[in-house]
């Protein structure tokens, strides 16, 4: 059986990825419809040897399609996707706009598939945000087999989870300033990130912490199905293009060794275990996990300041699992499962 499939926001770094991945993982797909604002129509899409035209989202009829992939941001997720669900096409959200709906599903395929079910409640499953992907991915084996309290993690973020603007903007400023050049443009981030570290991502709320970091807790809980876990992160930009690292420390309900940890791990599905306690033993962010599907973990080690807890370096292709590839796994188990 094929499918009709929308792609909303395809001219888009996460957008184009969703392209890519529907022809790597040969998506069953009968008509392709890209769709994009009225400047991006006319422009053709190339996907599993045809070409498709880009689209003007705005006049599309959802009813076209079963499936609609959406990653054009929050206030289009707002105003399309409940008229695509109306329609008949099960969206899945890239957005933060749904993800705290409780009668929304937010799904990461390895750790809460059976959350999928939901989808009928409003047509809408939400994707989560690529810094919880990957730190959940991680996490979810030692959950299950020895309990998690608390989670202390620091994101170490690549530009690309701010779109092609800020790569763009990573890339003026280094060559400006390797040029000579002592001033920077500054537009998508609120200073000069080339060179530079910025521990603020989203909006601030009011109780100091960023939304990027409080999205972590809110996503941790409602995927977990657990409101009792707690999670105190910090979310810091940095100058890499791809993927988002991430220091995490865990305070668990039984103990468990690093070799333990390592062991369970390795069997994980989405997880490689890289971590060889030599030099250039560890997994990083552009080098090894960009372009790959796995969340790679490496430096695990028990805390040597309380007894049960570890610490794990979790790396992962934030446009990849963090977003285009998390939709497609969801978009594939809807159609085995559900459709
Ligand atoms: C970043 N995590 O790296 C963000 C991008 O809620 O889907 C994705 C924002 C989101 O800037």
């Amino acid at each position: 059986k094929k499918f009709d499939v929308c792609v909303v926001g395809v001219t888009g770094a996460v957008g184009e990825t969703i392209i890519s991945i529907l022809e790597q993982r040969n998506f069953p797909i009968n008509n392709l419809y890209p769709l994009a604002s009225a400047n991006s129509t006319g422009k053709k899409v190339f996907c599993q040897s045809k070409s498709w035209t880009v689209q003007d989202l705005s006049t599309f009829d959802f009813s076209k399609v079963q499936i609609g992939l959406f990653s054009a941001g929050g206030s289009i997720s707002e105003k399309y996707a409940p008229i695509a669900a109306e329609s008949g096409c099960v969206v899945i959200d890239n957005t933060a706009h749904f993800r705290r709906d409780k009668d929304i599903p937010l799904v990461v395929p390895e750790v809460n598939a059976h959350a999928i079910a939901d989808y009928t409640k409003r047509n809408i499953i939400a994707n989560p945000n690529c810094s919880t992907i990957q730190m959940l991915v991680a996490l979810k084996p030692i959950y299950d087999m020895v309990g998690i309290k608390r989670i202390n993690v620091a994101t170490y973020q690549a530009v690309s989870g701010s779109g092609k603007k800020a790569i763009s903007e990573l890339i003026d400023q280094t060559t400006k300033l390797l040029s000579g050049n002592t001033e920077v443009d500054v537009e998508v981030y609120p200073k000069q990130i080339a060179f530079n570290i910025i521990p603020h991502i989203d909006v601030f709320q009011d109780n100091g912490y960023t939304k990027e970091e409080m999205k972590m807790v809110w996503e941790t809980q409602k995927i977990f199905e657990d409101e009792d876990i707690l999670i105190n992160p910090t979310a810091v930009r940095v100058p890499v293009i791809y993927g988002h690292s991430e220091a995490i420390n865990i305070e668990t309900v039984r103990k468990i060794t690093a070799a333990e940890a390592t062991n369970i791990l390795s069997k994980a599905n989405g997880v490689t275990v890289m971590d060889n306690r030599e030099d250039g033993g560890y997994a990083t962010p552009f080098v090894e996990a960009t372009n790959h599907d796995d969340t790679f973990v490496s430096r695990i080690r028990e805390d040597i300041s309380c007894e049960k807890s570890l610490n794990l370096w979790v790396v992962s292709d934030n446009i990849r699992k963090g977003a285009a590839l998390n939709t497609v796994q969801i978009a594939e188990i809807l159609i085995e499962e559900y459709l």
